[in-house]
């Protein structure tokens, strides 16, 4: 013999409510948008950069929303290597996995292995725990420009739209600081310089494109290519050696972590004065 509960043989006063469960989805979630169409910092791609800007600057109080094309957060970094699941970092990089919460297992001398599932999804939940938003499954379309050609905002769409090929309109959310978190593709630069021309400051104004791997360099570059690349946009991740020229590196991460906290540190202590 099994038992029912009363709940679902319909005789609980407290009974399910399809109507409110979908009140509160679509209630609470109208209310963050509504709230996250005017912020201090947007940053676009949930990618291991992009979080770990958003965490270093939500920790300091600054209001700050990642708008994320794909369904899960975490970009690149849950495949690790080739689908082996696990991420390299050095000494510095694991600084910033300790600060986290991420364990990490010492490989050689300055080679520490970490769990990519673990290393992502727990920057992920520190992330938002830390006070920034995710929205995910929306796609940045556009910038916008004004007060002297400074970059001072975003336009929207949902990523369904775009994967659809829709002809449907997008909205827009004020910023005072953008940042291109989008990885190899540096979307938002291109956007940029496609809309304004070579203004970005790189050595040919333009996106100089990513070099062939070689690790070495592509770490040793990464935080010097951390910038202001317009006024208002900052480049992190791989994003910003995508733009400078400089060469991607694999799946050793310590150099996305340390230009995501590069950012967070240029964002606080030269832009938002
Ligand atoms: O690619 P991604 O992980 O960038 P990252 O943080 O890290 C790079 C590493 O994963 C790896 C590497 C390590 O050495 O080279 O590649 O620099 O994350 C970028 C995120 O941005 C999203 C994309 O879906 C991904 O999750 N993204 C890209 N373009 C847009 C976007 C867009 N236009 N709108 C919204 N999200």
């Amino acid at each position: 013999m099994w038992c029912v509960t009363a709940q679902f043989r319909g005789e609980n006063v407290n009974k399910i409510d399809e109507i409110k469960i979908s009140r509160a989805i679509i209630g609470s979630y109208t209310e963050d948008l509504m709230d996250a169409t005017e912020t201090d910092v947007a940053v676009v791609g949930a990618g291991p950069a992009g979080m770990t800007a958003a965490y270093y600057l939500a920790k300091k109080g600054v209001k700050t929303i990642i708008f994320e094309r794909k369904l899960s957060p975490g970009g690149g970094m849950w495949g690790g290597g080739m689908m082996f699941s696990r991420i390299v970092v050095q000494d510095e990089g694991k600084e910033v996995l300790n600060e986290f919460g991420v364990s990490s297992s010492r490989y050689e001398d300055g080679y520490w292995v970490a769990d990519a599932i673990e290393s992502t999804s727990t920057i992920i939940s520190e992330c938002v725990k830390a006070g920034a938003r995710i929205f995910n499954l929306m796609s940045v379309e556009d910038v916008m420009i004004r007060e002297g050609d400074r970059i001072s905002g975003l336009v929207l769409n949902w990523s369904a739209v775009e994967i659809a090929n829709l002809h449907v309109d997008p909205v827009a959310i004020r910023s005072r600081v953008v940042i291109d978190a989008t990885g190899h593709e540096c979307e938002i630069c291109k956007i940029v310089q496609k809309k304004i021309g070579a203004k970005l400051t790189t050595d040919t104004g333009g996106v100089v494109g990513e070099r062939s791997m070689w690790a070495e360099i592509g770490e040793g570059e990464i935080l010097n290519n951390t910038r202001e690349i317009y006024p208002g946009l900052v480049v992190t991740g791989m994003a910003a050696n995508a733009v400078l020229g400089s060469p991607r590196m694999g799946a050793i991460f310590g150099g996305m972590l340390l230009s995501g906290k590069r950012a967070a540190e240029l964002i606080l202590e030269e832009i938002l004065l």
